[in-house]
């Protein structure tokens, strides 16, 4: 389902098998020191979605290479790059341009019932290549926005456990956000007991 020019929504990508072994390698992954953490903001809040990073550590707004306390970040998993390649001709219909700069980085969310992405762009990346994000467990609410502003006008889509979106073109830009995620919503064989897990696989363009 095309939501806008490059944003695609592929539902029930993932299957249940593939979703409870998503769910297993981010238990893993996120092992300390990665660490789900909830930022601070500049402006003094902190985000209720936890947070890990895979490959560079993002912390709003930037990426660095060593995490808070120096020590190097954890290394982005090469399946999630093979992952994320696989999404995009899912999507897309055929694969990411070779000459653009591999997937290098992963995001790792975590909703609680109470989370919540307020409306922003991902810009942090020097790279243009498509952002491949995938859901397991609560449905949530996707607000997919303009490259304007952060208001109107939006289409809300509903994530549900499986589904890949990804966001490329002249999506890339648009201001996004999570309001709501159902709890309870989710189907109890997809590895999560409660809560959404989303994995947004990017392409620094830092090398
Ligand atoms: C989520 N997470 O469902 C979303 C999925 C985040 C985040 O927004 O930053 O971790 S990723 C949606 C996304 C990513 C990159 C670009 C755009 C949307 N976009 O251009 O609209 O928890
Ligand atoms: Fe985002």
């Amino acid at each position: 389902v095309v939501v806008s020019p490059g944003a695609v929504h592929v539902p029930g990508w993932l299957g249940l098998p593939r979703q409870r072994e998503l769910v297993g390698r981010c238990r893993e992954w996120v092992r300390s020191p990665a660490g789900m953490r909830k930022h601070r903001t500049p402006t003094g809040g902190r985000m209720s979605v936890a947070m890990a990073s895979l490959g560079w550590f993002w912390e709003p707004y930037s990426y660095s290479r060593t995490l808070p306390d120096g020590t190097p970040v954890p290394p982005f998993p090469p399946e999630l790059g093979e992952l994320a390649r696989a999404g995009v001709a899912a999507a897309y219909g055929h694969a990411p341009e070779p000459e653009s700069p591999g997937y290098d980085v992963a995001l790792v969310n975590f909703y609680d019932a109470e989370a919540r992405m307020g409306m922003h762009q991902d810009r942090e990346e020097r790279a243009d290549a498509p952002v491949v994000s995938l859901s397991v467990g609560d449905t949530c609410v996707f607000r997919f926005g303009n490259t304007e502003t952060r208001g109107r006008p939006y289409t809300d889509v509903e994530l549900r456990s499986g589904d890949l979106f990804v966001f490329g073109g002249p999506s890339r830009m648009a201001y996004h956000g999570v309001p709501r995620t159902r709890p309870g919503s989710a189907d109890p064989d997809c590895g999560l007991a409660s809560g959404r897990l989303n994995v947004t696989i990017r392409a620094t363009g830092f090398g």
